[in-house]
């Protein structure tokens, strides 16, 4: 892969080459909810204040990734590798011909007019981070400002946070306006159990909140005993998918930043699919339904 201005990270696990094509034939309209294009650099620079520098993965590459795994549309979620600039995002919505849809990063100063922009381009959602490691400033002032100026958008909010970090964090999220939806489960700690405690805490958090939902995507993220089939992950997001069927979402999380492990093979992560929804009706909803719902309400009819 070629990359001339940004340098990938030493260590840095490329996406896979020649992803196999799945066994499980997805329902039509399928939509990966969860991926990301990082630059290319040269075109759209990495922002100043990462805290990786990945290897490009360009909206061609993922539209050929779409195709080959037969899905038909993608949400595409903003890196913190791009920050706050989200060109390359709106860039790859905008030459997608409809089949894409944003979740950006934006601060405060964005204004309602920068926001509407961003809405007609295709962008419905903003996503803020708690993830320690990838952010400076952790983002519950601006996350509860701009959650409230894009509700007169219909745009939601996209939050990825980690278990350990849920506690504290659970009366503010419980307090916040409008959809907001949950990267990866909130990353629960695999080596416990799926009815523990801990777990319990983020599945009380969308009883308790009818307006949450949850990716359950990136069991290669979460897994201890690793692929193709991440066994250990499938029983917390079999539980998440049963639970709460019309609140749930499923992406790739291609290019998978940030991998040590592995990279996984997303034919393989595909066949992941059936394994934690596994009756039709669940992986219509997953896959279809609820993406269109959020993402493309005005097909939904
Ligand atoms: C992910 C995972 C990660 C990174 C980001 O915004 C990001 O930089 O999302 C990660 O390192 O866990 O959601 O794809």
């Amino acid at each position: 892969m070629s990359q001339s201005t940004f340098k990938m990270d030493e260590g840095w696990l490329e996406f896979h080459p020649d992803p196999s094509v799945p066994e499980f034939t997805v329902p039509a309209g399928a939509v990966d909810a969860h991926c990301h294009v990082f630059g290319p650099g040269d075109q759209f620079p990495y922002a100043p204040t990462r805290k990786y520098t990945p290897c490009d993965a360009s909206k061609d590459q993922l539209w050929a990734l779409r195709d080959h795994l037969g899905f038909e549309r993608n949400v595409i979620v903003q890196a913190t590798c791009h920050g706050t600039d989200n060109r390359a995002l709106v860039d790859a919505v905008r030459h997608s011909a409809g089949k894409a849809r944003g979740v950006v990063s934006v601060g405060r100063e964005t204004t309602d007019r920068g926001l509407q922009s961003l809405y007609d381009d295709g962008v419905r959602g903003v996503r803020f981070s708690f993830v320690k490691r990838l952010v400076d400033v952790l983002p519950h002032d601006t996350l509860r400002e701009v959650g409230e100026r894009i509700q007169q958008f219909a745009m939601h909010l996209v939050i990825y946070v980690e278990s350990p970090d849920l506690p504290e964090l659970y009366d503010f999220f419980s307090s916040l306006p409008g959809t907001v939806v949950f990267d990866h489960m909130g990353r629960p700690d695999i080596s416990k159990n799926p009815d523990g405690e801990e777990f319990d805490l983020f599945i009380r958090l969308l009883e308790e909140n009818q307006n949450m939902w949850a990716k359950v995507s990136c069991p290669d993220r979460l897994s201890i005993s690793g692929p193709p089939d991440y066994a250990d992950v499938v029983p917390f997001a079999k539980r998440v998918v049963e639970t709460f069927p019309d609140r749930v979402l499923w992406g790739t999380d291609w290019p998978h930043p940030n991998m040590k492990s592995h990279m996984p093979d997303d034919g393989k992560l595909v066949d992941y699919i059936p394994t934690i929804a596994a009756t039709e009706e669940l992986q219509h909803k997953l896959l279809v339904d609820n993406p269109m719902r959020l993402y493309w309400p005005e097909e939904c009819g």
